[in-house]
């Protein structure tokens, strides 16, 4: 055989073990790529659906423990809890926390129930090892943040009113209960205890068409304890109980007790699953505006789960997932998860009407609901 033959006869087995030529490796490549590009979204959306089941979850967890408190006090914590101990005087100690203290115990946080200490205030210095630690059942997994905590002072005249009662003459001294720099764990849960302003007028409740909203534009409308018209919700805001506080003042008592204005479930004439309870504002402290960081860079003030101030009015035009600073917000897409009187959490769209809205946050409307 000459050596020319054997070439032949090798040629084609060489041909069958060749590489890809580049067209075909391009080829391959772009399929590959249009594969992972359909599956990508999937596998996001699929993520995503999983943190706005952990959040619905985590909002279930509120309304059991809110529930379980109604069991066994016959009546929904205030969100501000306030109340004075020890004599009038120097030695005085505010007692004040908000409702999440309040439920702590039923949250599974018993521990932290525990080590705070319930005879003075959340931003006292005792309390910061409590109130400066996040509580992963108030964050939502799907939020942005750029920190865990918030650094704010508390003031009892800002913001807390601690100073109307000695301004009332009560034996209070307010420059006591200053503290700078107090450490808070954030809550992505917030309450929306009453609708006012912009909100209203969307939902078409400036009935005398004259560009504001007052208490004769519709039955609802009431003015707050500070005199703002507003359609409330379920949350009583706290009010003074001078009787009480006197009756302290005078030696009478020596504790005051909690004097909170608190809501049972029979005063939810609109019924438990018309009523919202709890509400999305995700993302705090950090302030967003449709999706972006705000370039101020200031904080949301009402950002820690321990602070009583973490409550709003929603008067934004634009209800939900426009801004999370004291309205409704979350980084789900298209809506927010929402906690219904009666322990359900629904996800209620961008898209209902501020009508619906302002008829599931009022609890003494009686209002025909449409469906949402
Ligand atoms: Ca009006
Ligand atoms: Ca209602």
């Amino acid at each position: 055989m000459s050596p020319s033959v054997t070439n032949k006869s090798d040629q084609p087995l060489r041909r069958v073990n060749r590489g890809f030529t580049l067209i075909e490796l391009l080829v391959v490549i772009a399929i590959i790529g249009v594969l992972v590009g359909l599956l990508l979204p999937a596998v996001q959306a699929a993520r995503e659906a999983a943190r706005r089941m952990s959040c619905q979850n985590n909002i279930k967890q509120c309304g059991l423990a809110l529930h379980n408190f109604h069991g066994a006090f016959s009546e929904f914590p205030g969100y501000w809890e306030y109340g004075f101990s020890g004599a009038p005087g120097p030695t005085t100690k505010l007692k004040l926390q908000s409702w999440v203290i309040s439920t702590a115990p039923y949250l599974e946080q018993t521990g932290l129930f525990e080590a705070y200490d319930k005879t003075t205030f959340f931003a006292d210095t005792v309390n910061q090892p409590v109130v400066s630690s996040p509580i992963p059942s108030m964050v939502c997994p799907s939020a942005a943040r750029s920190n865990p905590t918030i650094t704010k002072a508390f003031d009892p005249a800002n913001g807390y009113n601690v100073d109307q009662l000695a301004l009332a003459g009560l034996p209070i001294n307010p420059a006591a209960f200053v503290r700078t720099n107090t450490v808070l764990g954030v809550s992505d849960y917030s309450i929306c205890n009453a609708v006012a302003g912009n909100l209203l007028i969307s939902a078409g409740l400036d009935r005398n068409g004259n560009g504001t909203i007052e208490t004769t534009d519709d039955p609802r409308i009431k003015p707050d304890f500070e005199g703002r018209p507003v359609v409330m919700g379920m949350w009583p805001n706290p009010t003074v109980d001078f009787a009480t506080l006197t009756r302290w003042a005078t030696g009478q008592i020596s504790d005051t007790g909690l004097l909170s204005n608190r809501s049972r479930m029979r005063d939810l004439l609109d019924g438990l699953s018309n009523t919202i309870m709890l509400v999305e504002c995700g993302g705090r402290p950090d302030k967003f505006l449709l999706g972006r960081l705000d370039p101020s860079g200031t904080d949301v003030e009402s950002a820690g789960w321990s602070d009583p101030t973490n409550q709003f009015y929603a008067d934004n035009e634009r209800a939900i997932n426009y801004t999370n600073d004291d309205e409704i917000y979350s980084f789900h897409g298209g809506g927010a998860n929402f906690l219904l009187a009666d322990g359900s959490v629904r996800f209620l769209t961008e898209s209902i009407s501020a009508k619906v809205l302002v008829d599931l946050i009022s609890h003494q409307g009686r209002e025909v609901i449409e469906e949402f």
